[in-house]
């Protein structure tokens, strides 16, 4: 373990006993470890991070965030019975009694209890599992029904506006940072088409149709712990972007993320496929625990989320490809245009689908 992450690790309150950490996750955002201390009665675990601080430029507001809404969502838990501990995030505290430390280079790094038996996936293998995963969102959006938002800071302004996503991309086609513009002709004519319809649920929320509520803004799959042996959802991570938000926020990226039967930067477009299956499964979780809730025109506009959803991760993708890769963690060359192709794919065949998911969504009710 290299000497500057000993010395980080060092600064939180952790039992006794030798320790190794090594990389650990999916995310594209954070840099993630796990963290492993051998003591006398046995191994414990944590998750430490490193705050993104160029996508989270305030990340002190960031933790703040994370502190009150895991207090609120522990009282809720432990008053009906759950475990807060595994329900939940916790954040370790350091010696001196801060949920933070800043290293020498000026980085924010922060620790979680390690959630364990559970297990965090990309894409569902199963409807169940991924009706499982709906119910933990939209229970968690119902959690935090009564919750203040004008005490949350916005850890990312404008994170969901998807006109402002567009007006992004377009200075960064302006722009062309990294001389790449050529190269996505294609993509840029797609989104193009997109540039009404991307108000459509901003609008909806102006004229006093659907409500501002509390969101989890992040509802990749990844983004829930699931029980290792039942599936069941155990814990939504990734607390980050929580903010005031739609609920067609929460239930669209979701199911962009899962209700694809391609990874999010699988290179054959022709595997993209959206599974009305999930769709439906989803839709069906989400909708028994939130959806009581909803008003009619918010559940009518759910399919509507899913597809900007999609559309502006796909605008998200392209935008950092032409900026030259500064906001999500790439792999290997081109792989913000991969993600931005399979959106902009599978917001395609939403689109042929469109009837379908309206219908599932009308039947669920
Ligand atoms: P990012 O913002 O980069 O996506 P996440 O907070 O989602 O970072 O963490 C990355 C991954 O680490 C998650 O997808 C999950 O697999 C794992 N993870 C995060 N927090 C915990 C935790 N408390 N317990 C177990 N696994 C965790
Ligand atoms: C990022 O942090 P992570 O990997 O769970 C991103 C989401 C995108 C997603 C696309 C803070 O999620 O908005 O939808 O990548 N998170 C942030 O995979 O920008
Ligand atoms: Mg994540």
């Amino acid at each position: 373990m290299d000497g500057k992450i000993q010395k980080i690790i060092g600064t939180f309150a952790l039992p006794e006993g030798s320790v190794e950490a090594a990389p650990y996750g999916n995310g594209h955002i954070n840099d993630t470890l796990r963290v492993i201390v051998h003591t006398d009665k046995g191994d414990k675990r944590y998750i430490l991070q490193r705050v993104n601080s160029y996508v989270f430029p305030k990340p002190v507001e960031v933790i703040e965030n994370i502190e009150k809404v895991t207090a609120y969502l522990g009282e809720i838990i432990a008053r009906e019975g759950g475990d807060p501990a595994r329900e939940t995030l916790t954040l370790v505290e350091t010696k001196d009694k801060k949920h933070y430390v800043i290293s020498e280079d000026g980085e924010l790094w922060r620790m979680y209890l390690f959630i364990e038996g559970t297990k965090s996936v990309d894409l569902p293998d199963t409807t169940e599992l991924f009706k499982l995963s709906g119910s933990a969102f939209g229970k968690f959006q119902q959690q935090l029904g009564g919750f203040d938002a004008s005490v949350l800071h916005e850890t990312i302004v404008d994170f969901h506006n998807t006109p402002a996503r567009y007006a992004q991309l377009e200075d960064a086609i302006a722009r062309n940072e990294a001389g790449r513009l050529e190269q996505v002709t294609e993509e840029i004519a797609f989104c193009k088409k997109y540039e009404r319809e991307v108000h459509t649920l901003l609008d909806a929320m102006h004229a006093g149709e659907i409500p501002m509520r509390v969101t989890h803004n992040d509802t990749k799959l990844n983004n829930v712990l699931l029980d290792a042996e039942s599936g069941e959802g155990v814990c939504v991570i990734d607390l980050d972007t929580v903010m005031p938000g739609l609920a067609a926020y929460d239930f669209g990226d979701s199911i962009r993320s899962g209700a694809s039967t391609a990874a999010e930067d699988e290179r054959d477009l022709d595997k993209v496929q959206l599974s009305l299956e999930m769709f439906k499964a989803f839709a069906e979780g989400f909708l028994e625990e939130a959806g009581a809730a909803l008003n009619a025109r918010e559940k009518e506009l759910l399919p509507m989320g899913a597809k900007l959803m999609t559309l502006e991760c796909g605008m998200r993708f392209l935008a950092d490809h032409l900026n030259g890769d500064k906001y999500f963690k790439v792999h290997r060359q081109n792989h913000n245009l991969d993600r931005a192709r399979t959106q902009f794919t599978l917001v395609r065949r939403m689109e042929e689908h469109w009837d379908e998911m309206m219908e599932i969504i009308a039947k669920i009710g």
